[in-house]
């Protein structure tokens, strides 16, 4: 597409779609006009894709999930499309300003954090294999909420991304599925008919997903939930006015909000009312697909793979079933058969409260039908088996990842020492009965937004130095290895990370006023914020170090930017202490004479995939220190280091791997294993111990304790430091030490700026392996059992 006929379009959907003159047209009305031209181009390979997996009949995989992070999708389309040098040059004719309409679209955070994303880069690989496969999730009116801090502590605004036209959206209001709740069940023989007593209506409305160089496209179909009944208008007209509208605003609830992933609020009906209203439609919608394509449903397992991203759609086994069963009259164990040869399940965390259980009162009230299919079930296992216990239901309530285990031929961790850890815990016993069951499919991340896009200072590096096959075969980032060894070439490197530290300074300075020296190493952490994930042993250590400043200002100390970001969950107290300590520290220290030279603490509000993107290309260092065991994969682990920063870290999750690949010695590794940190926990008084042994440790704790960051309020951190000091589940005492060590190690190496700058390209050259495409080939080779479409470029 030339500039001119992009400038065309561009000023064609300002006019008739967008209904504005280009005299009056606001930032808003251009990117509109923009998203509309690129979204044609769209259309077409996204048709196409459509008509060639249903001509050559192909397998499908549905990705069932309840939260889909996509974040800004118009640079990711016009990256995609390959259409950038058609786009800059008609923005630049038109005078508009390409970054004005970037950020200028509100980032869609259907999703809490890391599940959510791998969701969203599991999509764009898919399109990108070319792989026939949709995802299913809910148009959420509100996503995740927005964070504000007011005098340093958390506050929740809504979020309302719908609030504006989604230029990305197609309504398909002829697919409308009911939806039913309650009511009875009238068995009949095995069979049963269930007469809910609640019924609402999802409408779905598609988005599409294209791959790299538009070669093939996917649907991303969510669910939207309407009244059966819309406004009452014999209600209003007898003048009740409020009372009319109430049924609509009742089914309209259902898929207002995101639940923010909250264990104390799963006793909420609405959240499982949400969860089996995503999944029975999805569920619908493939079989009426499959229908208009088969008429032996004994084939679904050859035509269908449907995947469940945690337990949060696991009610699709039982619903399967029933429809298969009680609706189409095949035999109960073939039903179930066919079920489990059609799902999987992947799970994504050990963490106990974590675990999703509902009662059975509940269940039983919402889903009579279900709750019966469920004992079923578990009555078929135990008899396919010969076990007595395990059942999902048991103890009054259903576990959902026990159900989710045994209704699916593959259940599969996402990263190796993970995996490992389900088969010796969490399901130990249901995987000796089925030791082929647990697969481990690694995690990974599109390299199209999480490299090419959001770092094109490196990617342009990379290209000149090795073509562009490396965007979809990140494999190829191998060959820059031979480069790392070039001092001219590492002088480039080092440019357009300094390049991009700059422009991370200069917007820390223009939305934060604070002032930071690019030339400091900037250490980041971001991610959701978690006792776990011990954002407060990063907040120990920069206090630590910030006394030591003190002691000796002149002592040549190498400066840091310590960054970090992340929303607590609204009713997790500790973690919003956790925020609350970090912005009363960056307070303190910011405005400190005596150490401001060599130490900012910075904390941008309002974390999210874009501000990630702007944050990633930045770092030197990654902080990725979660307790060992705990932090199933991490993501964000691997976004770093294939933007060329060094990790320091535990041997948690994907840290392992990477550590492999990049290699031990350039890695900074620190604290105790998973192994270590189970029986450590079980010597009583470990954390009073640590403390005992390391003077450093106890003053950092003691200026919490003592209000050195709160005068006003010196008690407001016991929770805490009394926490820390008596309790410490998650090890930050007895991890500290060598976590300082660690950081010493750090900014040693940061001193040879050459040798630091080698390493972190070595991190680029041989992270290639963490591309989501790489994941998404396993689940298709060992879960999934399907091909992708033979591709072709664009014209
Ligand atoms: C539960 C109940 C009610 C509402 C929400 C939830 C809920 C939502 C998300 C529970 C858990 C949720 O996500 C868990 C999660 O994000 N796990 C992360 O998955 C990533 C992708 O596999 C991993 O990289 C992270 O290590 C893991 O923490």
């Amino acid at each position: 597409m030339t500039s001119a006929e992009m400038k065309a379009a561009i000023l064609h959907h300002l006019v008739y779609t967008q209904g504005k003159d280009a005299v009056t047209a606001k930032t808003y009305d251009w990117r509109m006009a923009l998203s509309y031209a690129v979204r044609d181009k769209i259309v077409d390979r996204w048709f196409e894709a459509t008509r060639r997996a249903y001509a050559e009949k192909r397998k499908r995989v549905y990705y069932l999930s309840l939260e889909f992070l996509i974040g800004r999708l118009l640079k990711d389309a016009i990256i995609n499309m390959r259409l950038e040098e058609s786009v800059l040059d008609a923005l630049k004719d038109l005078g508009i300003e390409w970054e004005e309409i970037i950020e200028d679209e509100p980032d869609a955070a259907l999703g809490n954090g890391g599940l959510g994303r791998l969701a969203a880069c599991f999509m764009e690989s898919q399109a990108t294999l070319g792989l026939p496969a949709m995802g299913y999730g809910i148009r959420y009116e509100n996503g995740l909420f927005r964070q504000r801090f007011e005098d340093g502590r958390q506050v929740e605004e809504p979020e309302d991304w719908l609030n504006q036209a989604h230029a990305w959206e197609f309504a398909r209001p002829e697919v409308s599925i009911d939806i039913g709740f309650g009511g009875h069940v009238q068995e009949i023989g095995s069979r049963a008919n269930w007469y809910p007593s609640e019924v609402l209506i999802a409408r779905a409305h598609d988005t599409p997903v294209i791959g790299w160089k538009g070669r093939w496209g996917n649907t991303l179909r969510l669910w939207e939930a309407r009244p059966m009944h819309g406004f009452d208008l014999a209600r209003f007209n007898r003048g009740d006015h409020t009372a009319a509208a109430e049924p609509e605003a009742m089914a309209r609830t259902l898929s207002r909000v995101l639940y923010p992933d909250d264990h104390t609020e799963q006793g909420k009906e609405l959240r499982l009312k949400q969860e089996f209203f995503h999944t029975a439609a999805s569920i619908r919608d493939i079989l009426r697909r499959f229908e208009s394509e088969y008429d032996d449903l004994r084939l679904l397992p050859k035509k269908a793979a449907i995947q469940i991203n945690d337990t949060h759609p696991a009610i699709a086994g039982p619903e399967l079933v029933r429809i298969l069963h009680d609706e189409r009259g095949i035999d109960f164990e073939e039903a179930v058969g066919i079920a489990r040869n059609t799902i999987s399940y992947t799970n994504h965390t050990l963490l106990p409260e974590a675990l999703e259980t509902w009662g059975e009162a509940r269940m039983g009230r919402l889903l009579p039908r279900h709750m019966q299919l469920i004992d079923r079930i578990d009555d078929l296992h135990r008899r396919e088996t010969g076990t007595h216990d395990l059942n999902a239901h048991h103890d009054g309530k259903v576990h959902m990842g026990t159900l989710g285990f045994i209704m699916a031929h593959k259940v599969n961790g996402v990263a190796a020492l993970h995996t490992e850890l389900m088969k010796s815990t969490v399901f130990k016993d249901l995987h000796e009965l089925h030791p082929e069951k647990i697969v481990n499919e690694t995690n990974g991340v599109t390299p199209r937004r999480w490299l090419l896009s959001c770092n094109p200072r490196l990617s342009s590096l990379i290209t000149d130095s090795i073509g562009d096959n490396w965007v979809d075969h990140a494999e190829d980032l191998k060959k820059l290895e031979p480069f790392t060894e070039d001092a001219g070439w590492i002088e480039k490197f080092t440019a357009a990370k300094h390049a991009n530290k700059v422009d991370l300074s200069n917007w820390i300075a223009e939305t934060l006023e604070i002032s930071v020296d690019p030339d400091s190493i900037f250490d980041i952490q971001v991610k959701r914020i978690h006792e776990y994930k011990r954002q407060h042993m990063n907040l120990l250590e920069t206090i630590a170090y910030w006394l030591e400043i003190r002691d000796n200002p002149n002592a040549g100390w190498t400066p840091r930017v310590k960054i970090f970001g992340g929303k607590a969950f609204p009713n997790y107290i500790y973690a919003k202490e956790m925020v609350h300590l970090a912005n009363d520290m960056a307070k303190v220290m910011n405005s400190d004479p005596l150490t401001s030279r060599f130490l900012k603490v910075v904390f941008p509000p309002n974390y999210n995939v874009s501000l990630a993107e702007r944050l990633i290309p930045a770092a030197d260092l990654s902080e990725q220190i979660s307790t060992a065991g705990k932090e199933a994969s991490g993501t964000g682990n691997m976004k770093f280091s294939l933007n060329g920063a060094l990790t320091i870290g535990t041997l948690d999750g994907a840290n392992v791997e990477i550590r492999e690949l990049v290699g031990a010695e350039n890695f900074f590794l620190f604290g105790m294993t998973a192994e270590e940190v189970m029986t450590h926990r079980a010597e009583a008084g470990h954390a009073a111990r640590a403390i005992a042994a390391d003077p450093r440790l106890a003053r950092a704790l003691e200026t919490i304790r003592s209000g050195g960051f709160s005068p006003e309020e010196p008690g407001r951190y016991h929770m805490i430091t009394d926490n820390l000091t008596h309790h410490d589940y998650f090890m930050v005492c007895s991890d500290f030490t060598d976590y300082w060590r660690a950081q010493r190690d750090v900014d040693a190496a940061f001193a040879d700026k050459a040798e630091w700058a080698r390493v972190a390209a070595l991190n680029t050259a041989r992270t290639g392996w963490f591309s989501s495409d790489r994941t998404i080939r396993g689940y298709m080779r060992d879960v999934w059992d399907v091909e992708a479409a033979p591709l072709v470029d664009l014209a």
